[in-house]
């Protein structure tokens, strides 16, 4: 008990430390990187949680083995299961949580630089966080084309398709249309590659939500330079987080650790009042 009473206390000195630095003049450039674990409390299960995650919860798709689902060959020659779980993950059915929201009041302090994220979920768009300051690096479900053509396929269609449980086909070759997200195998977007450049000008990187162990967007983490600030906020300890003298690791609900650091900030308020508004 001690023990764990002295990572608290640990823990309640490094947020008024992080607020600390926000505030102060030396950080005017916040990177983001977030994963699925930003979007768990919206009712988005993530991959990888033991029991929870939907890597523990495919058996019912009889894949050859969990990531299956998002591979492109697989995907190919069986489409059924990615579209079962499309229509669980579609956007429309879920609110933007408190995390979204703070990275949006980031924004209108003027203090984001770019926030990237793994999510597929659009949920950083639906909290208000502006569209160039996001970069979505596995693509979305914003966007559908033909895997053949590449011609765009409609969106509403799309959400038909979903909802009833079809499997879309291009209305000019045929072939499978799948929604713009990167599927292992896939090449991530060209927005994505032109951008990396913006960790190495981060004052503060915040790696919030994330296992760290899909690449290339994992690796994003090497790019601040060493004198930055690198804060994890997650469940777990994860990648080399905690490797460097100026990392932070901050360990816990993403949710939570944000109010306290909002709180930090002087800009509780203002957070519950943005979140209100999604
Ligand atoms: P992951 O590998 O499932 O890791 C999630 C991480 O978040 C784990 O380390 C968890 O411990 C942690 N976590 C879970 N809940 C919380 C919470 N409330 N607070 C803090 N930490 C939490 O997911 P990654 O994003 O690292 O993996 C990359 C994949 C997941 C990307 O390709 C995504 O497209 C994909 N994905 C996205 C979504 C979405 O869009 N919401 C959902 C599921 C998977």
């Amino acid at each position: 008990a001690s023990g764990s009473s002295s990572a608290e206390s640990a823990k309640s000195k490094k947020i008024p430390q992080l607020a600390e630095y926000i505030k102060s003049d030396k950080c005017k450039r916040i990177v983001l990187m977030l994963g699925a674990g930003v979007s768990t409390a919206a009712g988005i299960p993530d991959f990888r949680s033991p029991k929870t995650g939907l890597y523990a919860n495919l058996q019912r798709l009889n894949l050859p083995h969990p990531e299956a689902v998002f591979e492109i060959g697989f995907f190919r020659r069986n489409p059924v299961p990615f579209y079962t779980l499309a229509r669980e993950l579609y956007p429309g059915k879920f609110r933007p949580t408190l995390t979204h929201s703070f990275i949006r009041l980031l924004a209108q302090h003027d203090l984001l630089h770019m926030c990237f994220t793994q999510n597929i979920d659009t949920l950083e768009r639906q909290a208000g966080v502006p569209d160039d300051k996001i970069i979505e690096a596995h693509g979305s479900f914003a966007s559908s084309r033909c895997i053949e053509c590449l011609r765009p396929y409609d969106n509403d269609d799309m959400k038909i398709m979903v909802e009833c449980q079809d499997i879309p086909h291009c209305h000019h070759c045929e072939n499978l249309v799948k929604p713009e997200i990167v599927f292992f195998g896939e090449a991530l977007p060209p927005k994505f590659v032109n951008s990396i450049g913006k960790v190495s000008e981060a004052d503060l990187l915040l790696i919030i939500g994330t296992s760290l162990t899909v690449h290339p967007f994992a690796s994003l983490a090497w790019r601040a330079s060493d004198s930055t600030p690198r804060v994890l906020i997650n469940m777990d300890s994860v990648g080399d987080l905690g490797h460097r003298r100026s990392d932070v690791v901050l360990l816990g609900k993403c949710d939570d650790i944000v109010v306290e650091l909002a709180k930090e900030l002087g800009w509780y308020d203002e957070l519950v009042a943005l979140w209100d508004e999604t």
